[in-house]
């Protein structure tokens, strides 16, 4: 029987298990990637496992979150970051160079390898066919250590792309279309396998787009096969000696294929607060627009920027709206400028932010009060903006161009004929923004300034545990709801103590205070629960608030691991029922909760208060994890001698 692509690439890096779908497995990651928000944690970590050098084939630490530098900190972390990069053998790419993963499709990618990041996001490069997976920077501090990564073996899912797109219909409306039909929890488990004869008529940017926002989904990773637009690609980026020809097999199998005809598609838009909320644009009718952003790493390639550029031309940006754009990388940058196009952009009336996250992590420009936002990004969790109460859609640049012009949500196709993208034949190719480690590494000194605090570790658990229920929340929380980003709370992402006092402060303001005065407790959740980002803050900083169990119906991929990796317990109702008779504030008491982990599928849980006994499920724990968890968490089994 013939394999998947997906099948063949983990096949070639499988170092234990067996890849038939759920059964744990483990592989060797050939590249890392970190970003400063979750970098600084990263590399304290693997700072503790003493080290002289990563063994990775190539690890890529990144600056492009933490961009304000309202104050001494992310100027401090930067620091820091550039000098273990140094140290340790890491590419550094410096604030400017880019977005992490648009910067790594164009310079580090390479088709058939492993690489895991510390952000959501890595599956972006799976757009030029790696097998890139986003986990906590924990995780990726093993891994630039030589060590495998284990999750269970996903399913592959199969998007079969037929026909070709219509004008005005882009590459984000075809990742639009997969929430629209898989949900935002469709993806758990799973790897999206992008195939059919639809498949050539994208570019390597817009198979990046569609990846990218597979995190979205609650994929594992999302992967295209290679062509000849992988070569012309690699070759226009000077690297054509990594192209390798991948595809699936002909009898490759499947466990659901989902056929999606891309002349019948339209453009779309996903609506407050959730990506797969998705409606056809020419249905939303007088939604006033106040901001239009283009940009972020799943719509800032040169051709995104290009378009955007010349439907701009001549025109002016409504007065009601503030328009930024944010070009992905340097290399996008100096295009845009050299090409003209960004002199378009701004006679239009466009504000232009450098290479970075910006405004997609609240990193600045976060709309007015109340403020409806259009954008180019890929999420639109309340608050994640940075103001409470905005309206965030997301949608392709053409749509937020039509947006931005209108003054409100309008169908890019009536901005007339599309316009003819021509790309240039070269482009220049300048890495000075990316610096080599050091050649003599002995001599660097690690530069720490005072807002990095040192790492908190865990207690082992203890035999029984017994605590409030601090917190119940409903399904599809967010890590932007548990430990939200912006320009206010981002910068404490080197300094646990301080960042947890703003653990879930946008759903409960005194959250942080309870959980400290009551000396810990639990949260109980519903489904899909610590969907979105990578970031480990949303479990690191709940465990140092003294969170012991996270209860829900059932959790997202990476939260869950950050969870274990913390020594979290993070258990299931065997009866989602339950949820409902748990209260916020009942008292629980879990006996013998060491024995169960250690040996049992399920453990007790006994409601003092509302004097009713649940089971929670804990089968989904592979020994490795329950032997973490119970040791308190994967530093503390590490250094007991545990791998
Ligand atoms: C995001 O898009 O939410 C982030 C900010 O890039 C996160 C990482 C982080 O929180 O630092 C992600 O996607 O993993
Ligand atoms: Fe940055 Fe936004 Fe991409 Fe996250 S989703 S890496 S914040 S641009």
């Amino acid at each position: 029987m013939g394999m998947n692509l997906a099948e063949k690439i983990l096949s070639e890096h499988l170092t234990a298990g067996k890849m038939i779908p759920g059964e744990d497995i483990a592989i060797k990651i050939d590249q890392t990637l970190t970003q400063d928000a979750t970098g600084t944690m990263a590399y304290l970590q693997f700072e503790a496992l003493g080290l002289k050098k990563v063994k990775t084939e190539l690890s890529v630490s990144y600056v492009d979150h933490n961009m304000l530098q309202a104050s001494f900190e992310n100027a401090d972390d930067h620091q820091y970051l550039q000098s273990v990069a140094a140290k340790y053998g890491i590419y550094f790419s410096r604030p400017g160079n880019g977005i992490c993963h648009q910067v790594h499709l164009e310079r580090f990618g390479v088709p058939g390898k492993t690489m895991l990041g510390s952000d959501s996001h890595t599956p972006t490069s799976g757009g030029i066919g790696m097998i890139a997976i986003g986990a906590g920077g924990l995780d990726v501090a093993v891994a630039m250590g030589g060590g495998p990564f284990y999750m269970k073996m996903p399913e592959i899912i199969n998007v079969r792309l037929t026909g070709k797109l219509k004008p005005f219909v882009t590459a984000k409306d075809i990742i639009l279309e997969v929430l629209r039909i898989l949900t935002v929890k469709g993806g758990v488990g799973k790897i999206i396998e992008y195939g059919g004869p639809g498949v050539a008529s994208l570019s390597i940017p817009e198979r990046a787009t569609i990846t990218n926002m597979g995190a979205e989904l609650g994929a594992t990773t999302s992967v295209f096969p290679t062509d000849e637009r992988t070569r012309e690609y690699l070759s226009f980026q000077k690297r054509v000696k990594a192209y390798r020809k991948l595809e699936a097999d002909p009898d490759a199998r499947y466990s659901r294929i989902v056929e999606i005809d891309l002349n019948k598609l339209e453009p779309l838009i996903a609506r407050p607060h959730s990506p797969d909320n998705v409606i056809e644009v020419r249905k939303l009718k007088n939604v006033a627009v106040n901001q239009v952003c283009v940009g972020s790493c799943t719509n800032s390639s040169l051709s995104d920027l290009l378009v955007t550029a010349k439907l701009l031309k001549g025109k002016r940006v409504h007065p009601g709206v503030s328009m930024t754009v944010t070009p992905g990388s340097k290399q996008v940058f100096e295009a845009i400028a050299a090409s003209g196009a960004l002199t378009e952009i701004i006679a239009a009336g466009a504000r232009i932010i450098e290479s970075a996250c910006g405004p997609c992590i609240g990193m600045g420009q976060a709309p007015g009060s109340g403020g409806v936002s259009v954008r180019s990004f890929n999420r639109n969790f309340p608050g994640r903006s940075g103001t409470k109460d905005a309206n965030v859609y997301l949608a392709s640049p053409e749509t937020c161009v039509a947006a931005a012009l209108a003054g409100k949500i309008a169908d890019p196709r009536k901005l007339g004929k599309y316009p003819r993208i021509v790309l240039p034949k070269t482009i220049k190719i300048d890495d000075s923004g990316i610096l080599p480690p050091s050649k003599t590494p002995a001599k660097v000194e690690i530069k720490r300034g005072p807002n990095i605090a040192p790492l908190p570790l865990n207690k082992p658990m203890a035999d029984s545990i017994t605590g409030e229920v601090l917190l119940k929340v409903g399904d599809n929380i967010t890590t932007d709801h548990i430990m939200p980003a912006g320009a206010k709370v981002l910068p404490l992402r080197s300094n646990i103590p301080k960042i947890s006092e703003f653990v879930y402060y946008l759903v409960d303001a005194d959250f942080s205070k309870r959980a400290k005065e009551k000396g810990g407790g639990f949260i109980v959740g519903g489904d899909n629960y610590g969907q979105g980002s990578s970031r480990e803050h949303a479990a690191l900083a709940p465990m140092y608030l003294g969170i012991k169990l996270v209860a829900v119906k059932s959790f997202a991929r990476i939260h869950l691991a950050n969870l274990i990796n913390f020594g979290i317990l993070p258990a299931i109702f065997a009866d989602p029922g339950d949820y409902d008779k748990i209260g916020q504030g009942d008292r629980l008491e879990l006996p013998d909760i060491k024995v169960a982990i250690a040996k049992k599928k399920t453990v007790e849980v006994f409601n003092k208060t509302g004097n009713q006994k649940y089971i929670l499920k804990i089968d989904h724990l592979t020994e490795r994890q329950r032997t973490i968890i119970i040791a308190g968490g994967l530093l503390n089994y590490t250094r007991s001698g545990g791998n």
